[in-house]
This record gives structure tokens, C-alpha cells and sequence, in this order.
């Protein structure tokens, strides 16, 4: 039976910071809807798709998507009816073409991924599957696994008012052998961390993801809080739970290509923080650090990855979930993972193209949402089914990130479905050898 889509309708809702997004149900031939809704984020790659807002003034300080819906209801959605639902590339490529730019500014990427995610919602409903089933279709991957999910636990840079310099500090379960063991390990850890900073009187209000913002001048101080609330919730640092860093270099540029740590009154060249982040990954159990450069430092990246050796380098704002980007990153060896965000893409078919090539080249993914979420669960889903191996979703507070979070638990209710474990980050098997190297030597 061809499923055949009959109407798309968007519309403009709230996200977690009370911004306008986007909302889009596609209805499709035998009475099923699909429903989904696009995230935004506050630090920026700028080479990422184009999220079209109205920047009139008087709605929304300007950051109204009224004429982004008004694409998916007058242009999009006229030009699918009656288009095949399931035929995902079809449908995504028709978009593009309709838009006509590089960066989806036309109709806007918000438009566009709106209507991708909800077809492909649609179409898994028909199909009376599980939607990370479908997705694994599309994606040519027969083995769905549960995702390691690494945890936001304290806050700066956008996320927090520049509270701190360093965006975000992330807790990593090394030790669980399966999803629901690693969420309850993060949980205890976020628990111990708060608890500290009422204890020693820091700030326990929420950053824009959930995770604490104690505002310290110095990253040491907040890795030491790491590793304390590690410790105080009873695990081992480095072997049970370890720390992800996302710099978020990007939003650090000062003048002249100079990155301004302003909390901590520096001023680095691309070599000072190759200096700086390897010396912190020399004194803390840090396993991954993403965005320690900014988005066109193509040279420094590929330094970065070989200093950082046998942790995980992870290119968010420099590969944006762009193909092209990510193939010029392979070519000069920038970073060994990828973030992967929906809507920095702009379509389902480009995000899964994107997992491909970073999969057919040995990066790691983390597939990732963005700081400004609404309570749609895509994402979760788009982990399992492709296999993507690591989440991040922020802290375990807020609904829009637990409904996330909870997918998983619902997902992982079937047994069938295995648990990546962390094995699946980028350098962790030599980190293993070199453990055993030294062991053999002493
Ligand atoms: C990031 C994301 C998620 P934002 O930088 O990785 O933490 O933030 O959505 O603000 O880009
Ligand atoms: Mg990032």
C-alpha cells in the first residue's frame, strides 16, 4: 500500500527558554499523524543551517518564527501532497530543492527540519513500527544499541550568563554496563555535585540545560567539583565515572582570531589553549573535549587531535553536521568524534548521511541536543536506530531533557537492545592498551 502524504500543517510553539520554534503535524494517507518539533541552540557554529527567524521587533524581541510556519504551510506542504511518506530522501531532497540555498535560509532550516522529522514520524506509525526501528531502515543499520549518555553537570559560557569560560562540564559512565545503571550513576553524581555547592555556598539555581552554574573564575575549580562529586557519590574517578569538557571555542573568539577566557583574564592564541586544555587533560580524567578550538581553526584542530592523543576530540561547531565539513576534517585529521545535531543540518536524510561518513571513516558520534529543547524525544530514537553510540541531552533536570532521557528507559525495557558501553568512545581502546603497557612495564 503507498502511504501518501495529505496535509502539513506548522505552527509556532515555546521551547525551554520560552523561544519560538517550530511545530509541524504531517498527516498521511490511513488517519496517522506525525508530530514533531525543532530545538535551537545559543552557541552557534556559523556554518550551520539557517533557523529563520522573523526579526520583527515587537513578537518575540524579534525572534518569532511566524513566517518560517507560514512555509511549511504555504509553500512545503502544498508541493509534498501527495508524495509517497515513506520515501524520507525523497521528501528532504524536494525541500532543498525548494529552497534553493546552501544554508536552508530561504525557507528556513526550521521549516524544513520541522516537516522532515514529522513525516518520518508519520511514516513509522504506517509502517507500525517503533520510530528508531524505522530510522535504522533509513540509516542501513540493522542493530539498534542504546546509547552511553554523558551527562551535563555544571554550566558557563552561553549556557550560563558566562558564568564560567568553559561552556559545559559532563559527567561520563565508564563502569555501567547498561543504560538504566549508567542514568542512575548520573543522577547520583549530579545529587553529589549540588549538594557540594550548597554546601560550600556556590549557587544551586539551573543553568539553560539543568546542570548547576557555580560561576568560578577557574576551570581547575570546576574540574576539582567534578572530581569531588564523582568521589562523593561513591565512584572512582577516570575508572567508573570520567569528565567530558565542551568548550564551545566559538563563542570564546576575541579580537584577532585571539580567544578571550574573560573570567579567567586570558588571551590565548590557537597554542596557548592547546597548552592549556592538554594540561588540564593531564591533571584530570578527562576523556573527551569538544570544540576546544572554534570553527574555522582547521590547522589548530588537527594539532589538537594528535596533542590530545588517546581521548575523544569532538568537532560540534567545526563540522556543524555537515558532510562536506566533516570529509575536510577527515582529510587534514580534525578531531576523532563528531556531534551530531538534527537541526544544524536541517534534514533527517543529511543527519543520517552524516553518521554514515563519520562511521565509514572511524570517527565516533555523539548525537546531541541543543541548549534551547522542546519535549520532543527524536533524538533518543535517532541514537538507538542508528547506532550512534553516545547522547547528549544536558542534565538530568527539566522535562524537555527527561522526556529524552525517559525514551531511553522505555527503549530499553527490550532486551534485545544492547548497551554501546564505553568502549564506543573515540581513543578508549588505547587508552586501554596504553593502561596495559604501563602495567606490564611497572
Ligand atoms: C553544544 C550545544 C549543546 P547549543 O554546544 O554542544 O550543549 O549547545 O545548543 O547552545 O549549541
Ligand atoms: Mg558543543
Amino acid at each position: 500500500m503507498t502511504i501518501v502524504i495529505e496535509a502539513v500543517k506548522g505552527r509556532e510553539i515555546l521551547d525551554s527558554r520560552g523561544r519560538p520554534t517550530i511545530e509541524v503535524d504531517v498527516a498521511i494517507s490511513g488517519g496517522f499523524v506525525g508530530t514533531a518539533s525543532v530545538p535551537s541552540g545559543a552557541s552557534t557554529s556559523r556554518s550551520e543551517a539557517c533557523e529563520l527567524r522573523d526579526g520583527e521587533p515587537t513578537r518575540f524581541f524579534g525572534r518569532g518564527v511566524a513566517q518560517a510556519a507560514a512555509h511549511v504551510n504555504e509553500i512545503i506542504g502544498p508541493t509534498l501532497y501527495g508524495q509517497p511518506a515513506d520515501a524520507q530522501r525523497t521528501i528532504d531532497d524536494r525541500m532543498r530543492e525548494l529552497d534553493g540555498t546552501a544554508h536552508l535560509g530561504r525557507l528556513g532550516a526550521n521549516a524544513i527540519l520541522g516537516v522532515s522529522l514529522a513525516a518520518c514520524r508519520a511514516a513509522a506509525l504506517a509502517r507500525g513500527l517503533p520510530l528508531y526501528r524505522h530510522i535504522g531502515d533509513l540509516a542501513a543499520v540493522s542493530t539498534p544499541l542504546l546509547p552511553v549518555p554523558m551527562v551535563n553537570i555544571l554550566s558557563g559560557g552561553l549556557h550560563a550568563g558566562r558564568g564560567m569560560d568553559v561552556q559545559d562540564f559532563l559527567a561520563v559512565p565508564l563502569s555501567a554496563p547498561d543504560y538504566p545503571t549508567a542514568l542512575h550513576d548520573m543522577i547520583r553524581v549530579r545529587a553529589a555535585a549540588e549538594d557540594l555547592a550548597r554546601t560550600e555556598g556556590m549557587p544551586t539555581l539551573l543553568a539553560d540545560e539543568g546542570g548547576l552554574s557555580p560561576g568560578y573564575a577557574r576551570a581547575e575549580q570546576a574540574l576539582d567539583l567534578m572530581v569531588r562529586a564523582i568521589e562523593a557519590a561513591g565512584f572512582e574517578p577516570g575508572s567508573d565515572i570520567a569528565i567530558a569538557l565542551d568548550i564551545a571555542a566559538t563563542s570564546l573568539l576575541g579580537e584577532a582570531d585571539s580567544y578571550a577566557l574573560r573570567r579567567s583574564g586570558l588571551a590565548l592564541d590557537s597554542a596557548d589553549m592547546i597548552d592549556l586544555i592538554a594540561s588540564w587533560v593531564g591533571r584530570y580524567p578527562i576523556v573527551s573535549v569538544e570544540d576546544g578550538l572554534h570553527d574555522e581553526d582547521w590547522q589548530g584542530w588537527s594539532e589538537l587531535t594528535q596533542r590530545l592523543g588517546d581521548i575523544q576530540v569532538i568537532g560540534d561547531d567545526l563540522f556543524a553536521t555537515s558532510p562536506a565539513r566533516l570529509a575536510r576534517g577527515v582529510g587534514v585529521g580534525a578531531a576523532n568524534a563528531v556531534l551530531i545535531k538534527l537541526n544544524q543540518n536541517g534534514t533527517l536524510s543529511g543527519t543520517l548521511d552524516a553518521v554514515a561518513l563519520a562511521r565509514q571513516h572511524g570517527y565516533a558520534t555523539v548525537i546531541s541536543a541543543r541548549s534551547g529543547e522542546t519535549s520532543d524525544s527524536f533524538m533518543s530514537d535517532l541514537a538507538v536506530g542508528t547506532a550512534g553510540g553516545q547522547i547528549k541531552i544536558g542534565s538530568v533536570r527539566n522535562s524537555e531533557r527527561l522526556e529524552k532521557y525517559n525514551q531511553l528507559l522505555r527503549i530499553a525495557e527490550r532486551e534485545t537492545i544492547g548497551y554501546a558501553g564505553s568502549a564506543v568512545l573515540a581513543g578508549a581502546q588505547q587508552r586501554g592498551r596504553n593502561k596495559d603497557d604501563r602495567r606490564a612495564a611497572s
